[in-house]
């Protein structure tokens, strides 16, 4: 096989499509993962496809997102996870085990499988060498019941890294090179494919602290080569013989390239309010901080924990502020208090928070109203945070702890430390009893499936009809966040599996009186600018708006997941042929949109102000068919 590495995965696991840029192809899912907040979804989805075990080669469901079980909807949903788990041939991941995407790196992914997640930072697992994509709930159900992933082939772009990194600058300040340069929407269509010299100087969570944020370009996911050093990786974690050498031929044609020279790249920080907007931390400095966050699964390795432990050593985190740690996994931790490392962190004043998400999916530590928060997460949306005004910058855990020393951001060069090398263990600490094994299948049929009152059936949508007919309930600008549509935080995530009650709050931070105006509407439609519906992957920023009645979202540009998503529950997603049409709709104007079979053109007509406009789709016609028939539920079981 000759090609790019993301080529060659995709050449072993292609099913059906062609292969060249754009078009639809479907690619054989060897692993699948979950997380808690768009698991409980998944696994009814997937009890709703009615296979009796998963038939993928292996499939975990972590529990990360909510673990404060505040009541027992939360606990409810956790036991309905671990009991569908054991039934259906999954591995289960208990509260308090870690960050899905950190404990997937550690103990399951591999270099050349395939991998979709119902999370967007599922790429992470691309920093062994693993094609690893986010995707919404239902299509990891249907991939658990072993049905190939449908994807537009995406073009590679070559990011070619030069040299080695400078002390205390590290694998953030790259990826926040990489979006300084493409923004967020930059990398959409695209696989962002690392290589080059410079790639031997990074360690495999170094990498897949690269990985994990290259979906904040959009892109469809991003990969590394898998070498030596993933090798090393592998074997220290006990799993050497799951190694399998991948690069890309020395003569490959890339669609598009990058070149990075890791000498040259500075500090960085995005700033408010999105991962696009980045500037040197050494033009921040002026900036007083109230909080700093050290950890999400973006930078919450071993090698993140302990580069904050060598600058906090011995120190005091100044007055101003507070510092919170939420490591990646249990083997983290238990290196930590190994080395010494959480002794010197808690010493400096840090609050050791629970192996989960935490603030950073807005479950605790929002900040104080107007103040800024230093974080090393991957996402600053508006409000995310859970403080509408809080000013959130990511960076480096390298600038997070220089910046908790000094109350103010700071290029954490400027303290003049002696730099220390942080080497990745020999043989890492293994304990993996924080999973749940599935019961074996001749035991698993009687195996009972445990529901709480708060899960609440999955809703059932009819066909659509070849006209559409309602008012405009929302017009947005661009880069619209699955934040914006569905938030999330201790308050909403609860009610994950209870779609009547959280479609409540559906853009409730945009407009609070939007779900009450939407279900009193007969049908409705959202207009959009670009780039609409990126960030997560929950399908409820789907689901629950299809509840509330919107037919269709008509906007400039989509971004992957959300499309995908709005696909599988009917609602359609349309473009304008004439991006400048976005100014003749506004709120309260009443369409009939003309959608027939969705083979032919599209018109909307707007009766408020007497016109017709064009409207375009990027829907295979796999899509039409499963749009028309309503969603993916009710197409796979006629499939089935
Ligand atoms: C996120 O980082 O936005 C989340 C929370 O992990 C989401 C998943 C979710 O909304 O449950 C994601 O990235 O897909
Ligand atoms: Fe969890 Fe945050 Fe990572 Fe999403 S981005 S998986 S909320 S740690």
């Amino acid at each position: 096989m000759t090609g790019t590495v993301t080529e060659k995965i995709i050449q072993a696991h292609h099913v059906s499509g062609q292969m060249s840029p754009g078009e639809e192809i479907a690619l054989r899912i060897d692993q699948t993962l979950t997380q808690d907040a768009t698991g409980t979804m998944a696994y009814l989805q997937f009890e709703a496809i009615g296979v009796p075990r998963v038939r993928t080669e292996l499939s975990v469901s972590y529990v990360d997102h909510n673990t404060l079980q505040g009541d027992f909807r939360n606990a409810d949903d956790h036991r309905y996870l671990q009991s569908v788990a054991q039934k259906f041939g999954v591995i289960y991941s208990r509260p308090g085990n870690g960050i899905c995407h950190q404990l997937h790196l550690e103990r399951f992914a591999r270099p050349g499988k395939t991998l979709i997640g119902s999370d967007s930072h599922t790429p992470t697992a691309g920093g062994i060498g693993a094609m690893a994509m986010g995707a919404g709930g239902l299509d990891v159900a249907a991939a658990m019941a072993g049905l190939p992933f449908r994807i537009k082939m995406p073009r590679v772009m070559g990011i070619e890294l030069r040299g080695a990194l400078q002390p205390w600058v590290s694998a953030k300040d790259v990826i926040l090179e990489v979006l300084r340069r493409l923004d967020v929407g930059g990398g959409i269509g695209y696989v962002l494919e690392y290589f080059g010299e410079g790639v031997k100087t990074l360690s495999v969570t170094d990498r897949a602290t690269i990985t994990n944020m290259g979906t904040e370009t959009g892109a469809t996911t991003s990969i590394f080569p898998s070498d030596d050093i993933t090798r090393a990786y592998l074997e220290a974690q006990g799993r050497g013989e799951e190694w399998v050498a991948l690069a890309a031929d020395p003569d490959v044609q890339w669609d598009k390239t990058m070149v990075i020279d890791l000498d040259e790249v500075v500090p960085l920080a995005a700033c408010p309010h999105s991962p696009g907007i980045v500037r040197p931390v050494s033009e921040l400095s002026d900036i007083q901080v109230s909080q700093v966050a050290i950890g999400s699964c973006t930078n919450s390795s071993l090698r993140d924990m302990k580069v904050a432990s060598a600058l906090l050593r011995g120190k005091s985190i100044n007055n101003r502020l507070h510092l919170m740690l939420n490591p990646g996994s249990r083997q983290v931790v238990s290196h930590l208090i190994a080395d010494g490392d959480l002794d010197a962190l808690l010493t400096a004043g840090a609050r050791l928070l629970e192996n989960a998400c935490g603030a950073c999916i807005g479950m605790g530590g929002a900040p104080a109203s107007g103040s800024v928060s230093v974080r090393t997460y991957n996402r600053n949306f508006p409000g995310r945070s859970g403080t509408p005004d809080a000013q959130v910058y990511l960076v480096s855990p390298e600038t997070a702890a220089a910046t908790a020393v000094t109350g103010h951001i700071t290029d954490p060069r400027s303290l003049d430390e002696p730099w220390v090398r942080i080497d990745t263990p020999k043989k890492y600490r293994i304990n993996d009893n924080g999973f749940v094994m599935p019961l074996p299948a001749d035991q698993a049929a009687d195996a009972p499936i445990v529901r709480g009152p708060n899960i609440a059936p999955l809703p059932e949508f009819p066909a659509l009809p070849e006209q559409l007919r309602g008012t405009v309930l929302l017009k947005l600008g661009d880069k619209i966040t699955t934040d914006h549509i569905m938030p999330a935080g201790a308050k909403i995530l609860p009610l994950r599996s209870n779609i009547p009650e959280i479609s409540k709050h559906v853009f409730a931070s945009v407009d609070p009186t939007f779900a009450e105006r939407a279900r009193a509407s007969s049908g409705g439609f959202i207009i959009g600018g670009d780039n609409y519906g990126q960030g997560s992957s929950r399908e409820h920023a789907a689901l629950a708006p299809k509840y509330l009645g919107v037919l269709a979202v008509i906007v400039k540009s989509f971004a992957r997941i959300h499309l995908a998503n709005l696909v599988n529950f009917g609602i359609v997603p349309l473009t304008f042929d004439d991006p400048t049409d976005y100014d003749n709709l506004d709120l309260d104007d009443e369409l009939t949109l003309h959608i027939g079979d969705l083979s032919g053109d599209i018109t909307a007509t707007n009766h408020t102000r007497s016109q017709t406009l064009k409207l375009n789709h990027a829907l295979s016609q796999e899509d039409a068919k499963i749009l028309k028939s309503g969603g993916l539920l009710p197409w796979i079981r006629t499939q089935l």
